[in-house]
């Protein structure tokens, strides 16, 4: 028996087979959790379905949600008591900024609209999608994880308003674990190492990106989704029931660096 068995998760942020929440939903199904899906748009819904039927979970249990829209974050959790009477598992795996916004120095780049977007969908969209899930997740001893990046704390060139945006969502993560605490409710985050998903390809240099953490990381590689998935697993399971409000680096130990390894 898995030690997510029994559990009921909502993965949010399925884009194709190389996305973080891929890897989740994949160590989440080994772990025996049943899994819901949404999906941004139309474009997305396919490959969310195969993902479900590829997991052997309810193709049925796949909705469309874009974050920005509070009708379509209410129409999920709608759909979804039709078939599932509790929740115990959120994944917010979604970010996004105007590309304009991820070139060049941050005062240039950033704009009052840019800032907007990349906030509302990088970050309020977790408080939206907690406010939506919580009728369905009462007395349940649910979890909630979040993925963020270390450009919320140390500056990384280009990430430019996207830092900003983690930055809100790590504390996003803090404030629902404290106010959601009492209900038995832990809401946590990974800090996941650079991987090529399709949020990653659009970005000028990320190959440069990539090698440069493999030299900085003290296991002198980068991570994978699976990687991430397993301690997603354990976030979300009731084994980390002491955990909450906190940020753990899944990098290969990048994040404790102050200097790179000069070797070959
Ligand atoms: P991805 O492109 O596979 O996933 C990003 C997801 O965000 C997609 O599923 C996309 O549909 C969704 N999304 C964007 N705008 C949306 C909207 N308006 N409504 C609904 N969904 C929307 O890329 P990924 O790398 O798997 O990203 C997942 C998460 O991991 C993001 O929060 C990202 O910031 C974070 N992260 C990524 C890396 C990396 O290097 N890839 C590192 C650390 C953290
Ligand atoms: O969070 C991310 C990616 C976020 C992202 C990516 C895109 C590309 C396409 C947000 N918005 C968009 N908008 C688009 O139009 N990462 C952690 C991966 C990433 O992105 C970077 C990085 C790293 C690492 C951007 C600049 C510098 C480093």
């Amino acid at each position: 028996m898995g030690f997510l068995s029994g559990k009921r998760a909502l993965i949010v942020g399925v884009a194709s087979d190389r996305s973080i929440a891929t890897g989740i939903a994949a160590a989440f199904a080994r772990e025996g959790a049943e899994i819901a899906f949404t999906y941004q748009n139309e474009k997305l819904q396919s490959r969310v379905l195969k993902l479900a039927n590829r997991l052997e979970q309810n193709a049925d249990l796949c909705f469309p949600c874009d974050v920005s829209d509070d009708d379509e974050i209410e129409a999920v959790f709608t759909e979804l008591a039709k078939s599932w009477d509790s929740l115990d598992i959120l994944v917010h795996s979604v970010g996004f900024a105007p590309r304009e916004q991820l070139e060049g120095g941050f005062a240039a780049a950033v704009t009052r609209e840019g800032f907007k977007i990349a906030h509302d969908i990088s970050s309020y969209s977790l408080a939206a999608l907690t406010k939506g899930a919580l009728p369905m997740m009462q007395g349940r001893d649910a979890a909630i994880l979040a993925m963020t990046y270390n450009a919320a704390v140390q500056v990384v060139p280009n990430y430019n308003v996207m830092g900003l945006a983690k930055a809100s969502l790590e504390a996003c993560v803090r404030f629902l674990a404290a106010d959601l605490g009492a209900q038995g409710i832990r809401v946590n985050a990974i800090s996941a190492g650079p991987v090529k998903t399709l949020a990653a390809a659009g970005i000028g240099g990320f190959r440069k990106m990539l090698k440069y953490a493999q030299k900085a990381s003290p296991l002198r590689r980068t991570v994978t989704i699976a990687e991430i998935g397993n301690v997603a697993a354990f976030l979300c399971s009731d084994l980390a029931s002491g955990i909450t409000g906190e940020t753990t680096f899944v990098d290969a130990g990048a994040n404790i660096m102050a200097m790179t390894f000069d070797e070959d």
